[in-house]
């Protein structure tokens, strides 16, 4: 294996086992949320992933290698330190190159796990089209990660501040299926439903990996997306996230925000404008999609029929 990339012992054993593994991001620790909860909640999910009897591999880069499977003191340091680059797929080379540290997006996490051979990703929500893309150009590149990598991304759908219809489209054009988790509606992150429908609805672990073995059986398609309701006890009003994401935007367009930076400050302006509620959204959808990835992972396991029953939890 090349010396940029390094797969942690435990997650190398667990998939050599056929043991289930649930890749997690580290971009929406470095950038996406405030600090120092930003650590807590990192450890709080990868616990949740463990509660759930899969092992959790979060993704990052450490002094110019790309990790699969952070230890703790890894995970502190993109949690803390300042110079964290936000890697999607096309900084990975150089952020290596340089022997940075690194926080990776879903589109930078979903490049690792296909060199690695993980299949399971929870996140919060997915980068997406931008509002105002038609002329800004700004579509995230997780969509197209997602079309070339075998991977199920279980998340609340894309994130509230995009232009979910065109990321919608998007999706269907790129032909990445997208399964609605218990619901025929499109997950809109900090709220329950879009009003837009998911192209199949699934109302099991084990329904969602049949899809993806139908897919990859086939190769008809790679990435699937599972989009997954916020928990109804801390999610938002939609009219309330759009009056937020409007006063957001205006923000960002005043200050002329573009590339990279916008996503984190949307989110931060979303958080102070909905008096912090919108952050508590945040944590608990994440931690809902951690212990539905943890289910699909397994039901993915199970399904290869690689599965030790004598060895159910981590
Ligand atoms: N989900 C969250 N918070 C985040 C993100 C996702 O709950 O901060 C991050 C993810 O890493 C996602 C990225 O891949 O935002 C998308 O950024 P961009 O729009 O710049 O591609
Ligand atoms: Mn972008």
């Amino acid at each position: 294996m090349a010396d940029g990339l390094v797969v942690s012992d435990d997650v190398r054993a667990a998939l050599a086992a056929g043991r289930p593994v649930v890749a997690l991001e580290s971009a929406l620790i470095a950038h996406g949320l405030p600090r120092p909860q930003n650590l807590e909640v990192a450890t709080l999910v990868e616990a949740t992933v463990r509660d759930g009897g899969a092992l959790p591999a979060t993704v990052g880069v450490i002094g110019g290698r790309l990790v699969v499977g952070l230890d703790a003191n890894q995970l502190e340091l993109i949690a803390c330190a300042e110079n964290v680059r936000k890697c999607s797929r096309r900084d990975l080379p150089v952020a290596i190159a340089n022997g940075e540290h690194g926080a990776t997006t879903v589109a930078g996490t979903l490049a690792a796990m296909g060199l690695a051979g993980l299949r399971v990703l929870a996140t919060g929500g997915i980068g997406g089209v931008h509002r105002g893309a038609e002329l800004s150009f700004d579509v995230s590149a997780d969509l197209v990660e997602l079309a070339r990598t075998r991977a199920i991304v279980v998340a609340a759908g894309a994130k509230a501040v995009l232009d979910l219809p065109r990321t919608l489209e998007l999706l269907e054009t790129l032909g990445v299926p997208v399964l609605g988790w218990r619901s025929d509606d499109f997950a809109a992150f900090y709220s329950g439903s879009s009003g837009l429908p998911v192209s199949s609805r699934v109302d099991s672990a084990a329904d969602a990996a049949r899809a993806a073995r139908a897919a990859w059986d086939l190769d008809l398609a790679k990435g699937l997306l599972l989009a997954v309701p916020p928990p109804p006890d801390s999610a938002l009003e939609r009219e309330e996230v759009e009056r937020a994401v409007a006063e957001a935007l205006a923000a960002a367009e005043g200050r002329g925000l573009r590339g990279p930076a916008l996503t984190p400050f949307l989110l931060d302006t979303v958080a102070s404008a909905t008096g912090g509620r919108s952050l508590q959204a945040n944590v608990d959808l994440l931690q809902n999609n951690a212990r539905v990835a943890a289910e699909v992972a397994f039901a993915l396991t199970r399904d290869e029929g690689r599965y030790d029953a004598a060895t159910t939890r981590w």
